[in-house]
């Protein structure tokens, strides 16, 4: 009996397809089947040759990921990963891969063991593993540098970007591209009964050990710079490396090695935690919704500013056509103007063809009024960030709109319920809360109104999948989930900063910790002129514990609006690069000697402690408030939303890691010293 695997004949050809869904990923059981199957075919005297595909849309989109955790627990015996591999590639008749779809980790590792490959035109090929903490662990760091080199297979494996076919068919990676069915095209090629040619015997792309050695070092100082502190990049050029080095043999031992190295590792485990974390979040339990709900044909977007436009750009780029308009005519001209500058960049990059920006350009017309929301299966709305302006913006948007159409505000701090109260129409209205810029940033906060029915949720969810985002439902607090956590460990940052601690070492505390950018400098980014509203507005809405003045909502007043105006917590040069300003330090000083603050000396790991325990304790808080689905779900606010560090896993996957009881104690003695600030979540006691 194997389930995982069909196996067909082609006269004399075996096809063998491996039937996994959703994307054949390979499990101890599939890999079992599939070696046993190819083994049989072998032995079949009727057979010349074996096909090998995978049903559906993907070759084989890599081993079971959901294994990993259990296998680096110990809860399940090792996956022989190499030995599965070696059996295809050792059968004494030739096995042929057919990729028809995306043939990743573990599924070029497969295809790699077989003897040749036949891509069709869409394939993607890759060794993304390293973005799962992890290294390819069934040959393919051994392999992939036999077929493509050894300088591709170390770019390949140390940053996990996929290369199509014909890409691949250049690097000799692939050795046909099919322009029709791919399994036909290999069912052709094997009956021309091409030798059996094992990749590990193939050894003329190898370079010498040195050359490899100095690729290694160049790879090595790419991988600190465009992935620091994570591990797996390095042990993947380890262990292509050991490919120049030895035999194949000594070259599999050494990616064993590695790879149960990465594996057993916390970043693994961090990593592995989003993936499945991202997926989960798109799913909400009880949702009395169709499972298909409408889809969105025509959207229009209120309000031509960055977000606006970007916003556009989204649609866009889906493939959706999308109004676009503003309140006023130059308003709309600068939002069409920045979204022409944005697809030309891209197309100079290479990202995109003129063509395609052509097309995606297309999509974005321009409206007066309400005459696109008239028409639209879904409005987003993003205007200026004032109750009263979002108000009389949605009672038109209600009066103008079509009768189901979804309702969106991309606000970030108002009330969702203020704003359905000013339509006709509350069960359509929610918050899709996209982050800047938005065509690059995943992550959208879907935020429920209490009128908001299940249907508007469900088509929201859809809707923000099928523009390439990570949704992630939130409730309708102050700050839904991102900015209401954001707000408390920024203040911590201010509050430090205000007792003594370096604006510059408060920042590199936490971006040696791996954040994106620091604490203080994010202000300067978004601009203390918006800081200052959002405190307001949270204080307004009695968001919780946050103290009611700060040493950084002086800032407007001296004119210190951050990068915008060059000057913040930092100065800025024409480059936009920060440096510590002594000007800066001396109001601060006098600001806190002003209060009569008490000073004292900051170390990394006390200003660590301070911000991250505010952060994760305001998650908790949103938890017992059931304004957050679950726990995963904060972690990819974080990691998608405000550069928290992916290989941590997420706030609160980190603070499970780092042991919540140990946390817990930290919390409660400065609960004990500070106050109701600290006041610990019931979240920690569950
Ligand atoms: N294992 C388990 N489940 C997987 C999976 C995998 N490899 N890939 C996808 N899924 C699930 C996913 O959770 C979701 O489940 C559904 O499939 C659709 O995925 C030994 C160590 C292939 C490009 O890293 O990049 O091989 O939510 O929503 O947008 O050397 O999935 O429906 O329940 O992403 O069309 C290496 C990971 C593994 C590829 C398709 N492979 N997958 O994207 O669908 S490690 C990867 C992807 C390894 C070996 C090493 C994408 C995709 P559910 P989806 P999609």
């Amino acid at each position: 009996m194997a389930p995982y695997i069909r196996r067909e004949r082609r006269g004399s050809v075996a096809v063998v397809v491996v039937d996994n869904p959703p994307v054949n990923a390979l499990s101890r059981e599939v890999l079992e089947q599939l070696a046993a199957a190819v083994e049989e075919a072998a032995a079949d005297g009727l057979i010349t040759a074996v096909v090998l595909t995978g049903a559906g849309k993907s070759f084989i989109a890599g081993a079971d990921i959901s294994m990993f955790p259990r296998l680096a627990a110990g809860e399940m015996p090792p996956v022989p990963f190499q030995d599965y591999m070696n059996r295809i590639e050792l059968c004494p008749k030739p096995v042929i891969a057919a990729i028809g779809g995306a043939a990743l980790g573990g599924g070029l590792e497969t295809a790699m063991a077989c003897h040749y490959r036949i891509a069709s035109a869409g394939a993607q090929l890759g060794q993304p593993e390293v973005k799962l903490g992890l290294i390819p662990g069934a040959g393919g760091t051994q392999r992939l540098p036999r077929l493509a080199g050894v300088e591709k297979a170390m770019e390949m494996c140390a940053f996990g970007e996929t290369v199509g076919s014909q890409a691949a068919a250049e690097l000799g990676l692939v050795d046909r591209v099919a322009s029709g069915d791919v399994v036909e095209a290999a069912v052709e090629f094997a009956r021309g009964a091409p030798p059996v040619r094992r990749t590990r015997d193939m050894r003329e792309k190898l370079c010498d050990a040195e050359s490899a050695e100095s690729l290694a070092e160049v790879f090595r100082q790419m991988a600190r710079r465009r992935m620091p502190h994570q591990k797996a990049p390095e042990a993947a050029i380890e262990a292509v490396l050991a490919a120049a080095r030895g035999s194949f043999e000594e070259g599999l031992a050494a990616e064993a090695r590695l790879f149960a190295a990465c594996l057993n590792g916390e970043q693994s485990r961090a990593l592995i935690h989003v993936f499945f974390a991202e997926r989960a979040a798109a799913k909400i339990p009880g949702l009395r919704a169709p499972a298909q709900p409408d889809e969105v044909r025509r959207a229009a977007v209120v309000g031509a500013g960055t977000m606006g436009s970007g916003i556009a750009m989204c649609f866009a780029d889906a493939g959706i056509d999308v109004w676009l308009s503003d309140a006023s005519r130059e308003g709309l001209e600068r939002g069409l103007a920045g979204v022409r500058r944005q697809y030309e960049a891209a197309v100079r990059k290479g990202k995109l063809s003129g063509e395609e920006a052509d097309r995606r350009l297309k999509r974005i017309r321009s409206a007066d009024g309400m005459e696109g929301v008239a028409q639209a299966d879904a409005v987003v709305e993003a205007v200026f960030e004032d109750p009263g302006v979002k108000r009389e913006v949605f009672r038109m948007i209600g009066a103008a709109a079509p009768p189901a159409a979804l309702l969106a505000s991309n606000t970030s701090t108002l009330d969702i319920d203020m704003i359905a109260a000013a339509t006709n129409r509350p069960e359509f209205v929610l918050g899709l809360h996209f982050f800047s810029p938005a065509p690059v940033m995943r992550l959208v906060e879907v935020v429920r109104g209490r009128a908001t029915s299940d249907g508007a949720i469900a088509a929201a969810m859809a809707l923000a999948k099928r523009l390439r985002k990570i949704p992630v439902a939130a409730g309708n607090c102050f700050g839904f989930i991102g900015n209401r956590m954001f707000l408390p460990y920024r203040t911590q940052a201010v509050s430090i900063a205000e007792q003594g601690g370096e604006p510059d070492r408060i920042d590199a505390a936490l971006t040696s910790w791996g954040w994106a950018m620091g604490p203080l400098a994010v202000g300067d980014l978004i601009g203390h002129d918006v800081w200052l509203m959002i405190r307001r507005e949270a204080l307004r809405r009695g968001a919780g514990h946050i103290p009611v003045s700060a040493f950084e909502d002086e800032l407007p007043r001296l004119g210190r609006l951050g990068q915008k105006n060059g000057f913040g917590w930092y100065r800025y040069d024409e480059n936009r690069r920060g440096h510590p300003d002594e000007e800066l330090i001396r109001l601060l000083r006098e600001y806190a000697a002003a209060r009569g603050i008490e000073q004292r000396e900051w170390t990394a790991e006390q200003i660590r402690e301070r911000t991250l325990l505010a952060l994760v304790n305001e998650g908790a808080r949103i938890l017992d408030e059931g304004m957050a689905l679950r726990a995963a779900d904060i972690d990819v606010v974080f990691v998608h939303g405000f550069g928290f560090p992916a290989w941590r896993g997420g706030p609160m996957h980190w603070a499970e890691q780092a042991g919540k009881a140990k946390l817990l104690e930290r919390l409660e003695a400065l609960y004990d010293e500070e106050g109701p600030f600290w006041k610990p979540a019931a979240w920690w006691r569950r």
